[in-house]
């Protein structure tokens, strides 16, 4: 439920938060369900290998949709706290 309020309230914002809305189907791009250290870097340039396996719960070396919604709430609130590069 949380989630669907999360994607109503990006789509509300028409998406101009840019990076904080990304939508996984988009970042995946090759469609193979999984968000590699790569696709995530494409909207997240600042994510390290470190960062990104974190985020990566079971340990398969890619994100599924739960996982990035995770990694996406996760980095969101570090790019508040710190100074962007
Ligand atoms: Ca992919
Ligand atoms: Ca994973």
């Amino acid at each position: 439920m949380r989630k669907t309020l999360l994607i109503t309230a990006a789509a509300a914002l028409g998406l101009a938060g840019g990076a904080l809305a990304a939508e996984f189907s988009e970042v995946d791009a090759d469609a193979d369900g999984l968000v590699s250290l790569e696709e995530a870097q494409e909207i997240m340039p600042s994510i390290t290998q470190d960062e990104f396996s974190t985020y990566d719960g079971d340990a398969d070396g890619a994100l599924n949709e739960d996982e990035f919604a995770i990694m996406e709430e996760g980095h969101a609130e570090e790019q508040g706290r710190y100074e962007p590069n």
